[in-house]
């Protein structure tokens, strides 16, 4: 880490509501950051790691148990939002159609939604999930930032070569994202996450 204090506005994150529906949405004013992954992606131990709080969100080992959305402050001007993840392919139909909905309804009512971190596996790059985070992206031209995550499950070539093709694959596709590595577990990447976010929310360096 370049900074010992690069992550100090987040360390004031704040749990403030779990939402199941659009009614219960804050409309604060507040930018928002949201976070999306697939279960078991290591999306909660992304936002610890950004916050270094290890208990602010859940980190759960049984994936797919997540159906809100979770909004934590970070300031009176800003949040970030815990969006829920779904698991594997076997997920049945009606439990995607109602992630589906809900998930729309947060992009296309959040009118502070700055930008979207898409949380994956290094090891498992734009899967289905992603590409559907991406398409919403591009839907409701917002930026989008994907975090490859787990890093320290690589060694450094390999790591690198994950990130350049999955850089590759996105411009191939069409795709307008930015794309990085990281690791909850020895902070690779912090650093560059905090910029992105940073950017998007109006916060100094
Ligand atoms: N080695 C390693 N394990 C991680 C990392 N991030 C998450 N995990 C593990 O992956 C599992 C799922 O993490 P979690 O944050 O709960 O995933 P979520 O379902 O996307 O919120 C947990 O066992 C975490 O400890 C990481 O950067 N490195
Ligand atoms: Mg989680």
């Amino acid at each position: 880490m370049s900074h010992p204090q690069i992550n100090h506005y987040y360390r004031q994150a704040k749990f403030l509501i779990s939402a199941a529906s659009e009614k219960q949405f804050p409309k604060d004013g507040r930018l928002e950051v949201a976070f999306a992954g697939r279960s078991n992606a290591g999306k909660s131990s992304a936002i610890n790691t950004l916050c270094d709080n290890k208990s602010l969100a859940k980190i759960s080992k049984t994936p797919g148990r997540t159906r809100l959305v979770n909004y934590f402050t970070i300031d009176e001007q800003r949040s970030l939002v815990d969006l829920p993840g779904y698991g594997y392919a076997k997920v049945p139909l009606p439990v995607k159609q109602q992630w589906e909905k809900l998930m729309e309804n947060y992009l296309q009512h959040s009118e502070a939604l700055r930008g979207l971190v898409i949380i994956m596996d290094i090891r498992h790059p734009l899967k289905d999930f992603d590409l559907q985070m991406l398409n919403w992206c591009e839907h409701f031209g917002l930026p989008a930032h994907l975090l490859l995550t787990k890093t320290d499950k690589l060694k450094k070539g390999p790591a690198q070569a994950a990130l350049l093709k999955t850089r590759r694959d996105l411009t191939e596709q069409g795709y307008d994202a930015s794309a990085q590595t990281f690791s909850a577990l020895n902070k690779t990447g912090l650093d560059e996450l905090v910029n992105k976010i940073n950017g998007w929310i109006d916060l100094p360096e």
